[in-house]
């Protein structure tokens, strides 16, 4: 196993890059690479950079971790290190200063990669795992990581695994080890939960409201809009029973566009909604977006119905039927 700790042993100052809105697999990642590399060399400096701040589901853990990532970016640094990140594109200052000042940058991600963020690296670690806490967990010296390290790997492995449903083999080992370690598995888990926002309630009560259904062959695509929160109201729907979901959010510069599917369809469909989707949008609508097998996003210029349409279009092709025949289920009666 390649080992990033020796890797990044040459740098002075070292900057920890998170993906805007940092979820708790973002922050444990980061929190864990920081202590460790602090622990491991109390000279270097050893920074965080989180643009946009935390999202919701982060704030205890934060608090906990009593972790305090900086909203701008350090003035000199020697390597930026990428956590859970998979494009440039997604941390457009950094890809500045990248280019600028030519400062080299290491990516440890678990996302379906992007070529050419990946093909600029001086250094990857990229495994489709459930976390980019697992994947990191595997290329830190282990001996450096402390008992709080190690819980902050575990709440970011269980918060994007959702709770071991991704890939369970390996996210189980993966955590049975940061047990070992000392991290505490119910306390992670207390620390994920929290009552939800009201406004993501409303989000998904009213995305399935107006939840409009076809039929693909075998499988059952739900499709809906909404203003915020595409992501739960996708998850929302497989939930429900949707082999496919698919969310729209129309704002006010452009489009947005959620997908979740379940594993079974991803098996036995081969239908992958970051590659076959939306990258392809991406490219048709001059976006940016990309994602997991079974979970993905795009951010798109565009109106929401040329969008969906062409989101069936590539859905049907991939399923090897006619766009034709996608029929839409009549759900008022
Ligand atoms: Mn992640």
């Amino acid at each position: 196993m390649v080992k990033l700790t020796p890797f990044l042993a040459k740098y002075a100052r070292i900057t920890i890059v998170c993906h805007p809105n940092a979820d708790p697999d973002c922050i444990g990642s980061a929190y864990a690479l920081q202590t460790s590399m602090k622990s491991s060399y109390p000279k270097k400096t050893v920074t965080v950079f989180a643009p946009d701040g935390v999202n919701a589901a982060s704030v205890r853990l934060n608090e906990y971790l009593d972790f305090k990532p900086e909203n701008v970016l350090p003035v000199k640094t020697d390597i930026y290190v990428l956590v859970d990140t998979s494009s440039l594109d997604q941390v457009p200052s950094v890809k500045e200063s990248i280019k600028k000042e030519r400062v080299p940058y290491a990516i440890v991600d678990h996302h379906v990669a992007d070529k050419e963020t990946v093909s600029g690296a001086a250094f990857s670690v990229l495994q489709q795992k459930s976390s980019a806490c697992e994947v990191l967990f595997e290329a830190l010296d282990k001996k450096a990581l402390s008992k709080k390290a190690a819980l902050a790997l575990l709440a970011g492995l269980i918060y994007d695994s959702r709770r071991f449903l991704t890939i369970p083999d390996s996210s189980i080992m993966a955590a049975a080890k940061m047990i070992g370690l000392g991290a505490d598995a119910a306390l992670a888990i207390r620390l994920l939960t929290s009552e939800e926002d009201p406004s993501e309630k409303m989000a998904k009560l009213k995305g399935i409201a107006r939840l409009r259904l076809f039929q693909a062959g075998e499988w059952l695509i739900a499709a809906t809009n909404v203003g915020a929160y595409e992501a739960s109201v996708a998850r929302s729907m497989t939930n429900l029973g949707a082999d496919l979901a698919i969310v729209i959010n129309e704002g006010g510069e452009g489009v947005r566009l959620s997908g979740r599917s379940t594993e079974k369809f991803f098996k036995e469909s081969g239908l992958n909604l970051a590659k076959d989707v939306m990258q392809f949008l991406a490219g048709s609508f001059n976006g940016q977006g990309g994602g997991h097998p079974t979970a993905a996003s795009v951010n798109l210029k565009g109106r929401a119905e040329a969008v969906e349409s062409a989101a069936m279009e590539l859905i049907a092709l991939k399923l090897g039927i006619r766009p034709g025949d996608i029929k839409e289920i009549n759900t008022k009666k």
